[in-house]
C-alpha cells in the first residue's frame, strides 16, 4: 500500500500531510507514515518547525475503527503521540473539518494548534463503547475545565472553533479556507517569535473544587442508563487529577483496554456501521432521485404538523392541507410552537424561521394547492377507506411525477396505491412520532414503487437528516410488526404473573429508557385499541387473547393524556402505580383460569428477547427487512432498544441463537400458538451462523 503520509519542505517548514479518504482515519499505514515522518523531520537540520494537517475534507476523524477486534499492530496511537509530543522541534497541528478522537488527541499531543473557523472537535469514543485510548483522558483536562473534558468525553458532543479558542483548546482560529498555508503561516509566526516546543502532558491538570468530581460522576452515572464507559471515563480523569501523567496514561490504557473487550463495545461499533449501511439498498444503484422541494401535507394533527416542522427544518417549502380554517390555524400554530423550540435550540437561525412564518410555510383547506407540489405526504386518520379517499384525490389532482406518500404505520401500501393511476409513485414514508425529532423513518416500498421513488425516498430521508429503513409491506412494517410481537408476549407475562409495574422495571434495568407500559401510556391507549379493533375481524382464535388493555379504554383511560392508564398521573407530574388495574388483571386471570406465578425479570427479559428476537428473523426470512441490520436499526432508533446492546439481532449473536431457540422452545409449551420458531432462527442455528453473517 502506498504511504499515505507525505512532507514538503516550505521554507524551514516541513509540512506533512495526511491522506486517507474519506475520513483520514489513523489506520496502521497513517499512524507508521506519520511517525516517520515527524520524526524524519525532526531529524531534518533544515526544517525548524512541524506543520500537520489532513488532505481532504477533514483532519484526522479517529482510529481505524475496522482495525478494532484484530490484533493491534505496532505503532499504536498512544506511542505515536507520545513521541510526537517528545520531540524537540515545535509541531503545530492546522486543524479543519472534525478533528476527532484519536485525531483530536494528535492535536493535544501536538506544541501548538490552528483551525479553521468551521472546524469541529470532540472525543467520540462513548458513542462506541470506549474511552479516548491515546493520552485524551489525561491530555484534555490539562488544557480545558475539568467539567468541560467530562462533558465533552461522556456525551461525545463536538464543539466548534470559536468555542475551542475559547477554551485554549486551540491557540489561533485562520481566516479563509487553506488549511495548509493557514498552517505554515502560523508555523512562520511562531518561528519568528522563537516559540519552542509546549508538551501537554508537563502541564498541571486543570483545578477542581472540592467535591465537583463526585458532583459530576454522579451527573454522569444517571445519564449512563447501563453504558459503562462514561464511569470509566470519569476514573481516567479522576487518575489525570491524582496521578503523574505517565501512571495516569496507564491508568488510562488499563480502562480502555477492559472496554475494548465488553460487548459494550462490539455492540456500539455494530451501530455505528449499520447505521452507515442501512442505506445502501439496491433501488439506489438503478434509480434517480426526483428533485423535491415544494412538499404538501395532508393532516395537521401531531404526525402532520411534525412531518412538516421536519420538511421545513431540512429547507423544503411546505403546504399543509386540513379539514377547516379551525383545524388549519390550530396546525399552522403547532408548526410554529415546533420552530420557535428549533430557534431557541440553535437548529434554525433567525432568517430562516422568518422565510418560513413569512411564506414557505402555507395552510390551505384545499387539495387543489397541491398541483405543484413534488411530494404529498398523508398523514390524516388510520383507517383504509380514509386513506383511499385522500389518494384518490390526490391522483387527480398531483402533477404528473408528484410522490404520493402514506405516513400509515400498519396498513398496505399496495391496496392503497391501487386507488391511483400512478402506483409506481406510491410509497410509505412512516415516520415516527414527534416527527421533528425522532430520527427513523421507515420507507415503504411497495410491489409498484419505482427506483426513483425508492431513491427519492432515500434522499429525502437524508435532507431532513433521518435514518431511513427500507421495509417491505406487511401489518406493520419492520418496527411495528416487532412491536406487536413483543408486546403479545409482555401482555403473556402479565397474564402468567407479572404484573406491568413488573414489566417496565424488567425492561427499563435492561437498559430502556421506558417499559412497554409506561410508553403505552405516552402514545395513548386508544392508539393500539383502535389497531386492535381493526384486527379483530382476522385474528386468529387460537391466540392468548390478553383483554386488560381495551378494559382499560372501555374505562376512558388512555393514559398521559387522560391523567390515567396503567399508572396514574398527577398535575405535578408525579407517576404512582394503580392497584384498580391490578386487581382488572387478576380478575381476568380468575376469568381464563390461570393461577399467577412468580415471574422473575430475568424471564420477562427472556420472553422480550426471544418474541422480538423470533419475529425480526421472520422479517427478515421473508424479505420485508433487507438484512438483520436493518432491524437492529429500526429498533435502537425508533423503540428504545439500547444502542450499547446493538438491536436485537445483534444481541441474539451475542447470547447465542441457540439460547433464543432454547427459550422459544420452552415457552412453546405453555401457548404453542404464539410461540413458533421462525424458519431463519433454526435454519441458522442449524448450520451454527450468526445473523450478522447475513449482513454482507
Ligand atoms: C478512537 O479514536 C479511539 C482512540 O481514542 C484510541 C485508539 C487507541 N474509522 O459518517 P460518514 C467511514 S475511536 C473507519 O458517512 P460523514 C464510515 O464508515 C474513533 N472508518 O461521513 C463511512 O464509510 P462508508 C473516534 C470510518 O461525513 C465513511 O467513513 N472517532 C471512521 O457523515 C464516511 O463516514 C469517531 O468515532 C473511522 N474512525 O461524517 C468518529 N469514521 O462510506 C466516527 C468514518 O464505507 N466518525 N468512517 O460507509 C464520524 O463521526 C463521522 O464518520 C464523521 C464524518 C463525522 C467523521
Amino acid at each position: 500500500m502506498s504511504n499515505p503520509v507525505s512532507t514538503t519542505l516550505e521554507g524551514r517548514v516541513a509540512v506533512i500531510e495526511i491522506n486517507n479518504p474519506p475520513v483520514n482515519a489513523a489506520s496502521h499505514a497513517v499512524r507508521e507514515g506519520l511517525i516517520n515522518a515527524v520524526l524524519d523531520a525532526d531529524a531534518n537540520e533544515d526544517a525548524d518547525i512541524i506543520v500537520v494537517y489532513g488532505g481532504g475534507s477533514t483532519f484526522i476523524a479517529g482510529a481505524d475503527i475496522k482495525e478494532f477486534g484484530k490484533p493491534p499492530q505496532a505503532p499504536h496511537l498512544p506511542n505515536l503521540i507520545d513521541e510526537m509530543e517528545a520531540i524537540s522541534t515545535p509541531t503545530v497541528v492546522a486543524l479543519h473539518g472534525t478533528a476527532l478522537g484519536g485525531g483530536l488527541e494528535v492535536a493535544l499531543g501536538s506544541h501548538y494548534r490552528i483551525a479553521l473557523p468551521t472546524a469541529k472537535f470532540g472525543l467520540p469514543e462513548v458513542n462506541l463503547g470506549l474511552l479516548p485510548g491515546a493520552g485524551g483522558t489525561q491530555r484534555l483536562p490539562r488544557v480545558v475545565p475539568i467539567a468541560k473534558a467530562a462533558q465533552m468525553m461522556t456525551t461525545g458532543a463536538m464543539i466548534g472553533a470559536q468555542e475551542a479558542l475559547e477554551l485554549g483548546l486551540v491557540d489561533e482560529i485562520a481566516e479563509g479556507s487553506d488549511v495548509r498555508a493557514a498552517g505554515i503561516a502560523y508555523a512562520n509566526k511562531l518561528l519568528s517569535e522563537g516559540a519552542g516546543v509546549r508538551p501537554t502532558s508537563a502541564r498541571a491538570p486543570s483545578p477542581v473544587a472540592e467535591g465537583e468530581l463526585d458532583a459530576i460522576r454522579a451527573k454522569v452515572s444517571k445519564a449512563a442508563r447501563g453504558l459503562i464507559a462514561p464511569l470509566k471515563i470519569m476514573d481516567a480523569i479522576e487518575a489525570a487529577i491524582t496521578l503523574p501523567f505517565a501512571e495516569g496514561v496507564m491508568r488510562e490504557r488499563a480502562l480502555f483496554m477492559e472496554l475494548m473487550a465488553d460487548d459494550q463495545r462490539s455492540a456500539m461499533i455494530h451501530a455505528f456501521f449499520s447505521e452507515r449501511q442501512v442505506g445502501k439498498v439496491p433501488e439506489l444503484k438503478s434509480g434517480t432521485p426526483r428533485d423535491i422541494s415544494v412538499m404538501g401535507v395532508v393532516g395537521g394533527g401531531t404526525m402532520g404538523a411534525g412531518i412538516a416542522t421536519s420538511a421545513l427544518l431540512a429547507g423544503l417549502e411546505v403546504t399543509l392541507a386540513e379539514r377547516d380554517t379551525d383545524a388549519a390555524d390550530k396546525a399552522f400554530a403547532t408548526v410554529v410552537g415546533h420552530l420557535d423550540g428549533a430557534l431557541k435550540r440553535g437548529k434554525l437561525n433567525q432568517k430562516k424561521y422568518e422565510a418560513i412564518v413569512g411564506g414557505k410555510f402555507r395552510t390551505t383547506t384545499d387539495y387543489a394547492d397541491f398541483a405543484d407540489v413534488d411530494l404529498v405526504i398523508e398523514a390524516v386518520f388510520e383507517s383504509m377507506d380514509v386513506k383511499k379517499d385522500v389518494f384518490g384525490q390526490l391522483d387527480k389532482i398531483c402533477k404528473p411525477g408528484a410522490i404520493l406518500a402514506s405516513n400509515t404505520s400498519y396498513l398496505d401500501i399496495d391496496e392503497i396505491a391501487a386507488m391511483t393511476n400512478r402506483p409506481e409513485d406510491v410509497i410509505g414514508l412512516h415516520f415516527f412520532s414527534p416527527a421533528h425529532m425522532m430520527r427513523l423513518l421507515e420507507i415503504v416500498v411497495g410491489d409498484k414503487t419505482s427506483d426513483d421513488v425508492v431513491a427519492s425516498g432515500f434522499a429525502l430521508a437524508k435532507k431532513m437528516r433521518k435514518i431511513a429503513v427500507r421495509s417491505g409491506v406487511c401489518d406493520g412494517f419492520i418496527g411495528n410488526r416487532i412491536l406487536n410481537t413483543y408486546a403479545k408476549a409482555l401482555n403473556g407475562a402479565v397474564l402468567a404473573g407479572a404484573s406491568p409495574y413488573d414489566v417496565d422495571r424488567a425492561m427499563e434495568n435492561f437498559g430502556l429508557a421506558m417499559g412497554l407500559f409506561r410508553v403505552a401510556d405516552l402514545a395513548g391507549l386508544d392508539i393500539g385499541w383502535a389497531n386492535r379493533k381493526r384486527m379483530a375481524a382476522t385474528r386468529d382464535p387460537r391466540e392468548q387473547y390478553s383483554e386488560f388493555h381495551d378494559k382499560l379504554c372501555e374505562l376512558g383511560r388512555f393514559g398521559r393524556k387522560t391523567g390515567r392508564g396503567f399508572y396514574i398521573y398527577g398535575a405535578d407530574r408525579s407517576e404512582t402505580k394503580d392497584q384498580e388495574v391490578l386487581d382488572m388483571i387478576a380478575a381476568e386471570r380468575d376469568a381464563k383460569g390461570i393461577a399467577p406465578r412468580e415471574i422473575s425479570d430475568q424471564e420477562i427479559i427472556d420472553r422480550y428477547m426471544a418474541a422480538m428476537v423470533n419475529e425480526s428473523a421472520k422479517v427478515v426470512g421473508e424479505g420485508i427487512a433487507l438484512r438483520p441490520l436493518d432491524v437492529d436499526i429500526t429498533l435502537m432508533n425508533g423503540y428504545g432498544f439500547p444502542r450499547w446492546r446493538g438491536g436485537p439481532l445483534h444481541y441474539a449473536d451475542t447470547v447465542g441463537i441457540q439460547k433464543i431457540l432454547n427459550d422459544i422452545k420452552t415457552f412453546q409449551k405453555e401457548d404453542d400458538f404464539f410461540w413458533q420458531p421462525a424458519p431463519l432462527l433454526e435454519k441458522l442455528a442449524a448450520e451454527g451462523k450468526t445473523f450478522s453473517d447475513l449482513n454482507g
